[in-house]
């Protein structure tokens, strides 16, 4: 892990995960996978949250929300997170997210906000008609990290814009209050074969857990036979993979399918093709649906038998929301001095 700047902050790791649907492979690979690998680092604390105020800033059913949240709890512990290694929780239950959240909503210029890219993609061509919240998403994100001065965030690559408004609003924050190292300037991790899984429908289009077809996605909870079949069906090219990464150029969908199989399978897409090369997907497909069955399948048996004791899952996320709680409220607490509010935040 880089140093972060400044080296007063001891290392400590945040990132989030929107309860909006089933865990992608592009979540898994481009995020956490990287959680799990994260625990081996003793000298680090981490903090996994299931950002469910996110998930509200888009139409969403209230009857369906508590479920989503404990199915992406089930994943993430069946995908290998431990709760005596990590805090996880759900961001409703710490209130010190909302607070935060609100005070970068001042400090966070709208001009900033305008250049996201996330949001101009996610409130589409009906832009006056998006919640605020989408807009001010970024603003919380920033809150979610900072309110545990976290070092290193985990997330794939379309995170990094967000990332950067985090950091200029922890500067900003630090500036203009008289208080240098306040916050941290946090690190994104983002791992470099798996930074962005494109749907296998449309190489240019990234894999999303609500993008209206299943068959654009591999899901977490997807069966072996699923998890076959769309690969059997994903979109390609009719011609055989080059033997260099080069040859990928124009090709999106052959270089998203060797971009999964060298994250699967822990090696490069140079590695892939020297294996691969000169042969058609009659022989790459079946060889990439071998890998993530036995990758992928197992993960989903797992949240299977997890999602059939939703108590124990409801005790996971309360203990992790005690523990979070508890690292956030006393920079809650020097947050509100700072600004000069009588004892805000404790009532
Ligand atoms: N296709 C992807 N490739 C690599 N990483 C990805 N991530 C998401 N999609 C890919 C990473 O997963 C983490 C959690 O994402 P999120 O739930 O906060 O929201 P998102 O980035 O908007 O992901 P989705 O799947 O596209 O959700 P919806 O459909 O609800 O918008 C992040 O670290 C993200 O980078």
């Amino acid at each position: 892990m880089t140093e972060p700047s400044p080296a007063r902050h001891t290392p400590r790791v945040f990132s989030g995960v929107q309860p909006t649907g089933n865990l992608t492979l592009g979540n898994y690979l481009g995020a956490v996978r990287n959680f799990v690998a994260l625990q081996e680092d003793d000298s680090v604390e981490r903090l996994y949250c299931v950002v469910d105020m996110h998930a509200i800033t888009q139409p969403f059913k209230p009857a369906e929300l508590s479920g989503a949240i404990r199915q992406l709890t089930a994943a993430f512990l069946a995908s290998g997170l431990d709760p005596a290694k990590s805090i996880l929780f759900n961001q409703s239950r710490v209130t010190a997210h909302a607070e935060l959240g609100w005070i970068f909503n001042c400090v966070s210029r709208l001009g900033w906000l305008n250049r996201m890219t996330q949001f101009k993609d996610k409130a589409g061509k009906n832009r006056e008609n998006a919640s605020a919240g989408l807009y001010v998403y970024p603003n919380l994100m920033a809150a979610d990290i900072l309110v545990y001065r976290a070092t290193h965030v985990p997330v794939g690559d379309d995170q990094k814009q967000h990332l950067e408004l985090t950091r200029d609003i922890a500067a900003k924050f630090n500036n203009d209050f008289g208080v240098p190292d306040f916050f941290p300037q946090p690190e994104p991790l983002i791992p470099p074969e798996s930074a962005r899984i494109m749907s296998l429908r449309d190489g240019t289009a990234k894999m999303s857990k609500s993008d209206p077809s299943d068959n654009s996605r591999i899901n977490l909870s997807d069966t072996a036979d699923a998890i076959a079949q769309k690969i059997r069906k994903a979109k390609t090219d009719p011609e055989p993979l080059p033997s260099e990464t080069a040859g990928l150029t124009d090709r999106p969908e052959a270089r998203n399918l060797v971009g999964i199989y060298a994250a699967l399978a822990g090696t490069s897409a140079d590695a892939v093709l020297t294996e691969f090369g000169g042969r058609g997907f009659g022989d790459f497909k079946p060889a990439l649906a071998d890998l993530t069955v036995e990758k992928i399948a197992p993960i989903g048996e797992e949240i299977r038998r997890l999602s059939a004791d939703p108590g124990h899952i409801d005790t996971v996320l309360a203990d992790g929301a005690t523990r979070a709680a508890a690292l956030a409220r006393p920079i809650m607490d020097e947050v509100y001095e700072t600004l000069g509010m009588v004892g805000g935040g404790t009532a």
